[in-house]
């Protein structure tokens, strides 16, 4: 055993890989894409980037049916993608067992939504456990592939921000050698038609029955006894905070949040003079407390309805006084998000904003093309909703003189889901400009690779997909290569493309700034800058203006050197320092 720091991403990489755990798959994504990041990094284990959570997970049960064990990490929102494949894996069962993390985002640190994958669980009838910290995170990985062997079920381990991002100590030990089990056909069991289907049900409810009865005794639920005029129940992260808010109450810890311990749910209520459910941006665990008939006391003011919870915010729900805290302070520079300096997705913005277009977003780097000043972007809803969005607006605007619409997306969005989306849009003889912005990485969640890039997970020998091949081959009216840095030919590109009523495909290809960290040149403002402030109108971080005169300056530091400013300049103000690099 070594005692160490681990967040509780690398945690459940570690719990995995001690398991024994042979494969993981993953679609990269805040809180969770460490885990897949710091499994790759283990011996004797192989991990991959998949396209989407659907295909990580359907890997998954591929590899668990033939016998090895598997670990599949997500984002809140991938769970969203896989659930088709999910709910009915419940009924499937497995060979070698799968464990399935779902890092949940309460606060939206990096998410477009605010979703509890505990009712993802409950809806597909597989069982939840939930760590409060990284050395329950490493336990409870490990220990879930006995749990999903014994009960022929893939088992989900939910994390939230809190947990995945923080370190705390952990004891790791030595990996366990398991066999890949042997694989027999068994259509009864894998194909899941009706007539196998429903045997399959009904072996999913004694399972769940099993279930039932294992949870009520199961060691990853703990009640701590303190004062018995409060009990709170909780899990996860919302535990330590219960801790720091009222370390005196008595508190029943739940690890598995579903199912839920009824019986051992009424011995604590009845324990206690008073018993409340913690939890954060979500009523899942008080709806489940309140199912298996506990009756909960009202707070004095209700937790908040979303966000996290905080000490304050409980001792408050529970009109317990306030401790003395001093105010932050409020004169600190605001920071807005921006596209990094030298972003090749900025320049496209700019463009699109001059076209006065309709621009359905994706999900990215490029979102933050929605923000002033470049204000390029009309909608954002989820992986690959760009391509189908636009292709609806087209659709409703049909015959009516309105602007060009246009559909933004990134390269690895663009293989998570717009690829099917734009499938629909060929199909069904759509028309409108799609713009694949291919900075060659998934930049967003940290420069992993994808099937556009062929960078793998564990550096294998890959495959590059050929873009401009694959649209062709769609069918697609008209498909353009245009370098993001170069403005005349952005521009031309999507007046082009934005005049006719065909389907244009344009890949704006350039690569990501953050690929390549050599020193660069850096741009200088000369004397013949007239403060017009057409420079500052591409949000880059790097230039800045003079409050009285409107002058324009360049940050040596964060300048790269891309010259795209210099392009727009109509004065010849911006110019290379000599030298090049700074
Ligand atoms: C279903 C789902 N899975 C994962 C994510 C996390 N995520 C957000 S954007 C993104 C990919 C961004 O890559 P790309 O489209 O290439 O754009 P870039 O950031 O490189 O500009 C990912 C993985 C998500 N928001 N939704």
């Amino acid at each position: 055993m070594v005692k160490q720091l681990l967040s509780g991403n690398e945690a459940i990489a570690q719990g995995a890989w001690e398991a024994g755990c042979h494969i993981g798959t993953a679609y990269p994504g805040t809180p969770s894409t460490e885990t897949m990041e710091t499994f790759a990094k283990l011996p004797d284990v192989y991990a991959e980037w998949c396209p989407n959570e659907k295909v990580a997970l359907e890997v998954a049960m591929g590899a668990s049916a033939a016998g090895a064990r598997v670990l599949v990490t997500m984002k809140h929102v991938g769970v969203n993608v896989c659930a088709d494949p999910l709910f009915t894996a419940a009924y499937t069962g497995v060979n070698g067992g799968v464990v399935i993390l779902a890092a949940d985002d309460p606060g939206m640190f990096s998410s477009q939504n605010e979703q509890d994958s505990r009712y993802y669980a409950m809806a597909s009838q597989v069982p939840m456990l939930e760590p409060a910290d990284s050395s329950e995170a490493l336990r409870f990985t490990k220990d879930a592939y006995e749990l999903s062997e014994s009960f022929d079920t893939p088992v989900m381990l939910r994390s939230t921000v809190r947990i995945s991002h923080t370190k705390t100590p952990v004891e790791t030990g030595e990996r366990t050698d398991v066999a890949v089990k042997p694989y027999e056909s068994n259509a009864a069991k894998w194909v899941m038609m009706p007539a196998f289907a429903k045997p399959r049900r009904k072996d999913l409810v004694k399972r769940i029955d099993s279930l039932k009865k294992w949870v009520e005794t199961c060691p990853y639920n703990t009640v701590e006894q303190g004062d018995s005029s409060i009990g709170i129940i909780c899990a996860g992260s919302v535990y330590q905070h219960v801790k720091e808010a009222c370390s005196t109450a008595s508190i029943f810890k739940l690890g598995v949040t579903w199912p839920l311990p009824s019986q051992a749910l009424h011995e604590f209520a009845e324990s206690v003079e008073k018993v409340y459910v913690v939890e954060e941006a979500s009523v899942y665990l008080s709806d489940a407390v309140k199912a298996c008939g506990v009756v909960l006391d009202e707070f004095e003011t209700p937790l908040p309805p979303d966000g996290e919870v905080h000490p304050e915010n409980i001792r408050a729900s529970l009109g317990l006084s306030l401790p003395e805290h001093r105010e932050a302070a409020t004169d600190v520079p605001g920071r807005p998000p921006a596209l990094c300096p030298g972003c090749p997705h900025r320049l496209i913005f700019k463009e699109l904003s001059r076209l006065k277009a309709i621009v359905t977003g994706d999900i990215g780097c490029y979102t933050l093309g929605a923000l002033p000043p470049l204000n390029g972007i009309d909608t954002c809803l989820d992986m690959g909703a760009s391509v189908s969005m636009a292709h609806g607006f087209e659709l409703a605007l049909k015959g009516t003189d309105h602007r060009p619409v246009v559909a933004v997306i990134g390269d690895s969005t663009f293989a998570h889901s717009g690829l099917s989306s734009l499938v629909n849009t060929v199909y069904n003889k759509g028309v409108g400009t799609v713009c694949i912005l291919d900075n060659r990485t998934t930049a967003m969640t940290g420069q992993q690779g994808n099937p556009f890039n062929g960078v793998t997970l564990q550096d294998r020998d890959s495959r590059e997909l050929d873009l401009p091949g694959i649209l062709q081959a769609l069918g697609v009216d008209q498909v353009t290569e245009v370098d993001s840095y170069d403005m005349k030919a952005v521009r031309k590109a999507l007046k082009e493309a934005t005049l006719h009523d065909e389907l244009d495909v344009i890949i704006f290809k350039r690569a990501c700034v953050l690929l390549d960290k050599s020193p660069k040149p850096t741009m200088f403002v000369n004397g013949d800058c007239t403060g017009c402030g057409v420079c500052k109108t591409l949000g880059c971080p790097a230039i800045s203006c003079d409050p009285e005169t409107g002058i324009s300056a360049i940050d040596p530091t964060l300048c790269i050197g891309c010259n795209q400013c210099v392009q727009y300049c109509a004065f010849g103000a911006i110019e290379m320092r000599e030298g090049g690099a700074n």
